[in-house]
């Protein structure tokens, strides 16, 4: 009798809980959002251009692909996570063909893909613009394979321990466009990898912290194509552990040309044993002015 009774209070219970949950959802839209398949279902039916407002949540989904112009905007805090429970083919949100899209303040964690490059966008689209958006254990946080024309804009961002730790995943890998700009963000313990690897055209990195942590970082800033690049007014910190001894590179491994290398105002603490800010194998003469190096490490970070 005693489980017969326990068994009633408990169906008392959930008729209640699920009779709160209705109440909840006739005064507004924040109880039926905690759902990934919602979301998934906004981006198909939305028009061109149009913006959806994500509420906080827990939103799991993958490969959500869309080839129309979007803005997704969330919560301030960032309380609208985007994640992938499953293995994914390329990440969770996938725009292609042309797509531009804007995200505000999202939290894009613990992306996974069978090629170990799961993203939390896996961008194919031309414009990306991101604004107060989080990534959190992501294979990569974004990856653009890349439209040459395209722009992508990162401003008050965070990738913290981006990675999968074999040096094919970075925290910020865009493969070709004409302009990557990153402004005021932070790039923490990425694994092994670059905290960001820049095949564009011009690249400009400005106000930013670079902190390779515990992840045993690579490159900082990795540039294997040349291009117009500019770093300016950033601080750093390159781990005594960094999987490499420099900081920037320019080099045309994947291609390109050499045009510019602009490295002014920035701030290095370097716990490396040696090693150089910067490695240049192209014939270009960088401007190098006004750095402020601190070293930790047993012997001293070089200027190249
Ligand atoms: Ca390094």
């Amino acid at each position: 009798m005693t489980k017969v009774r326990d068994k009633v209070t408990i169906m008392h219970k959930t008729i209640w809980v699920a009779a709160a949950a209705s109440l909840l959802c006739a005064c507004g839209e924040q109880a039926a959002a905690e759902d990934g398949a919602w979301l998934r279902r906004e981006i198909e039916r939305a028009r061109d251009g149009a913006t959806i407002n994500v509420p906080s949540g827990d939103y799991d989904m993958s490969d959500v692909t869309f080839s129309k112009d979007l803005t997704l905007v969330g919560p301030p805090d960032r309380s609208a996570v985007l994640r992938a429970a499953n293995v994914t083919d390329k990440g969770v949100l996938v725009p292609t063909g042309g797509a531009n899209l804007t995200i505000e303040n999202l939290t894009f964690k613990d992306v996974t893909a069978w090629d170990r490059n799961g993203a939390g966008v896996r961008f194919e689209g031309r414009n990306l613009t991101v604004v107060n958006c989080l990534f959190d254990g992501n294979e990569d946080g974004i990856l653009a394979t890349g439209d040459d024309s395209g722009v992508i804009r990162i401003r008050n961002s965070d990738f913290i321990d981006s990675g999968f730790g074999d040096g094919q995943s970075h925290g910020v890998y865009v493969d070709g466009a004409a302009l990557v700009e990153v402004t005021d963000s932070r790039f923490i313990g990425t694994r092994i990898g670059h905290h960001l690897k820049s095949v564009a055209q011009k690249t400009v990195v400005t106000g930013s912290f670079f902190d390779d942590a515990r992840g045993r970082t690579s490159y900082a800033i990795d540039m294997p194509a040349g291009g117009e690049a500019i770093i300016r007014g950033n601080t750093l910190v390159q781990s005594v552990d960094s999987d490499n001894w420099a900081i920037f590179n320019y080099d045309l491994g994947k291609g390109g040309a050499p045009v510019s290398l602009t490295i002014e105002g920035n701030k290095v603490t370097n716990h490396y044993h040696g090693g150089v800010l910067f490695r240049n194998d192209t014939r270009i003469k960088p401007v190098v002015r006004d750095n402020e190096i601190d070293n930790k490490g047993r012997a001293p970070l070089k200027i190249q």
